[in-house]
């Protein structure tokens, strides 16, 4: 009976197991605002790692052949044929490596998390993988850099991440070759078998280490990545770890090295500018700008151009005041050192983060649009705000002007001070002027701590919230502010409001062209800048006439060397073919090309339509002979818009487009009256009969 029990037991447990193998997996791509601000709070609270570029280029230490401006690209700037690089792995022995003292520097630092190189693009993986021999434990030193790291990090506290690279210029079947590598045809390679080999490394990595923090992809922009590939890798990361952040390279939404992810349907938690700081943050948007400390990722013994600490301090505080991470570049040496320089610059960040760091972790962005002399940096207090102003430079009759704050100061003290003594902080007028010693404790950043009751109150003027800036009948505008205990005024006589114009009470009915200026009162006295719009009433452009239309485009395909769009009714046409849309499958090549489309839209009821290019590289869309979105010039994907009034019907519709080098791709969108912003669909473009 026990047996037979038994065997019903595992039966009952065989089922179960099989079921939940079948379990479908979850779908991230819609999760809940919730369940991401649980997932990303201790990344958007650490606001500063590590990056480590690691791997064999650190032998040749950018020198090839006397020429001494190559890194972690080496093998292709160089164009190092593969049994040549190979040979690195034999010689690949970092003794002096020494994972503690890594995670030490980086911890003493300031710095909350390490994102290192798991595999860069050039395929050499730093841990021990089973699904290549491409890796560590090929060299003679055969010890898994990455558990090494794993370790150290989990015993101090510091997240753990991967870099992992889409692109890789060894394996098999990864497409496409380098254009110069004539000795490895593309063959039979299979880019599904390449994915695969990409997915069982990822379970590797985020199965065999302990916690992981971020999943750090890069290299996505070659044409055989996509955003059907990224959105499953996406998924599939997730599903195996669902706690994981995953940048946006994982995709192919990231926005040139401006990085922030485009609008549409794109996969990634955080943007990543690379080597640049946004001039804005932008609210309710995660971003991490990684940086060098020199001018290489990897290794070069021979780059000398060092970022001053100053300069890396600031940084960092400018960062933090915008909402953004820094990740912070180091590029090791292959015997396992960090360079001197950058230990220094390390060692001297975390001085000044010993003191300072309370205005970095878990601060939100400046509640200023611009300050002079400095940065700022907010938390909460209790009944108020803490702010943390970064002065760079120190004002030199020692008195530090807040503009434009209207909140009540409570304490005011420099954070380097561990005795807070209270500085004097006296209202004069719109500011708050605060009396500092005549000297700064820190030249780089003193940072001075002005708590205020309740929250920021700054003079920033209301917001003229409004669908467009043409109207056909009537226009709905709508004159907001989040400040607290405050009227807004306005005119639209082009007079600046003062104590007896009219009160915003709910939305604004504008039926001809106005010019609006609003302004925040409180007390009935002013209490922030004023703002202006122009908004103007048009007359839809007439439809045009047509007898008879059939579905798709007249498209015109080119070919040449341009760094702008060339004037193409000059230029003869390759080909003449049609097409139902704005697609570019029928270019002869990925590079130096041009397409000219041109048909007929319909457009559904009289309006005002908003167009749309987002393109690589660039692009121009005219309605009716009149031009709308002008994105010319060399960039990658891109996006402009542009905004005009047209009668329902058929209209004119011309798009132009070229490709110089690298990523090409033309996306054409708009919106209307009545319906949200979404690709030009094939089914309002047509060409006469
Ligand atoms: O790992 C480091 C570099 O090796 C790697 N990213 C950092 C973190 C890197 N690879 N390439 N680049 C940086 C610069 C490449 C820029 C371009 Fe593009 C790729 C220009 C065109 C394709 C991406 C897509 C940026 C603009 C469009």
């Amino acid at each position: 009976m026990k047996k037979l029990f038994n065997y019903f037991l595992q039966t009952v447990i065989l089922a179960l197991l099989f079921i939940s193998c079948q379990q479908k997996p979850v779908d991230y791509l819609n999760e809940s605002k919730e369940d991401i601000d649980e997932r990303m709070e201790w990344w958007r609270e650490a606001r500063f790692g590590m990056f480590i570029h690691w791997g064999l280029y650190a032998i040749p230490a950018g020198d090839w052949k006397g020429e001494t401006n190559h890194a972690e690209w080496i093998r292709t700037t160089a164009q190092i044929p593969l049994d040549v690089y190979d040979e690195f792995v034999d010689e690949f022995n970092p003794v002096k490596f020494n994972a503690n003292d890594w995670v030490k520097m980086a911890k003493d630092a300031g710095m909350k998390y390490i994102v290192i190189t798991s595999k860069h693009h050039d395929g050499f993986c730093l841990f021990d993988s089973d699904y290549t021999d491409f890796d560590i434990m090929s060299t003679p030193y055969e010890r898994d850099i990455l558990k090494e790291l794993s370790d150290a990090c989990h015993k101090e506290g510091i997240r753990i991440c991967w870099y992992h690279s889409i692109m890789d210029w060894r394996h098999p079947d990864y497409i496409p070759r380098r254009g110069w590598e004539v000795d490895r045809s593309e063959g039979e390679a299979d880019f599904n078998l390449y994915i695969s080999y990409m997915k069982n490394q990822i379970e590797e990595l985020v199965n065999n280490y302990g916690d992981i923090g971020v999943l750090w992809f890069d290299g996505e922009w070659e044409g055989t990545w996509s955003n059907e590939y990224g959105k499953d890798l996406y998924n599939y990361v997730r599903n195996l770890y669902p706690d994981i952040i995953i940048n946006n390279r994982v995709d192919v939404g990231r926005s040139g090295m401006a990085g922030m992810t485009r609008v549409g349907e794109y996969a990634g938690d955080f943007g990543t500018p690379e080597q640049e700081i946004p001039s804005t943050g932008l609210a309710g948007v995660d971003w991490e700008t990684c940086m060098t400390m020199n001018d290489h990722w990897g290794y070069n013994k021979h780059d000398t151009n060092w970022k001053s600490t100053e300069d890396l301090i600031r940084k960092l505080a400018d960062i933090a005041s915008k909402g953004g991470n820094f990740l912070l570049n180091v590029g090791p040496t292959a015997d396992g050192l960090f360079p001197d320089e950058s230990i220094e610059r390390l060692k001297k960040i975390g001085n000044w983060m010993d003191v300072n760091s309370d205005a970095i972790y878990k601060t939100e962005a400046s509640p200023f649009k611009i300050l002079s002399w400095g940065r700022c940096t907010q938390t909460s207090i209790p009944l108020g705000t803490r702010l943390f102003l970064h002065v760079f430079d120190w004002p030199e009759d020692g008195l530090l002007k807040v503009p434009g704050i209207y909140n009540q100061p409570l304490n005011t003290f420099l954070l380097a001070d561990v005795g807070r003594s209270r500085l004097k902080a006296e209202r004069m007028e719109d500011a708050l002027i605060i009396k500092l010693p005549i000297t700064p404790l820190d030249e780089i950043n003193t940072v001075v701590v002005l708590d205020v009751a309740g929250k920021p109150d700054i003079n920033n003027p209301p917001v003229i919230e409004r669908e467009h800036d043409l109207f056909i009948d009537l226009i709905m505008v709508n004159i907001y502010s989040d400040r607290d205990n405050i009227e807004i005024r306005y005119t639209v006589d082009g007079l600046i409001p003062d104590q007896n114009s009219q009160v915003v009470n709910g939305k604004i009915k504008i039926n001809e062209t106005t010019t609006i200026i609003a302004r925040c009162f409180r007390n009935n006295k002013p209490v922030s800048d004023t703002v202006m719009v122009v908004i103007e009433k048009v007359i839809p452009l007439p439809p045009i006439q047509v007898d008879q239309v059939n579905p798709g485009l007249i498209c015109r395909y080119y070919e040449g060397d341009w760094n702008s769009l060339p004037d193409f009714a000059s230029l003869e046409p390759l080909k003449n073919i049609e097409e139902d849309n704005f697609d570019l499958e029928s270019r002869m090549h990925d590079d130096y090309y041009g397409f000219e489309f041109e048909g007929l839209i319909q457009i559904p009821e009289d309006g005002v339509y908003d167009f749309y290019t987002d393109s690589d590289d660039g692009s121009r869309l005219f309605i009716d002979d009149s031009l709308v979105v002008d994105n010319d010039g060399l960039h990658g994907m891109h996006m402009e818009e542009g905004t005009i009034a047209l009668a329902s019907g058929m209209h004119k519709i011309r798009v132009t487009y070229f490709e110089k080098g690298g990523g090409d791709d033309l996306k054409v969108y708009y919106d209307g009256p009545d319906f949200d912003r979404m690709a030009v669909p094939a089914s309002v473009l047509f060409k006469p009969k």
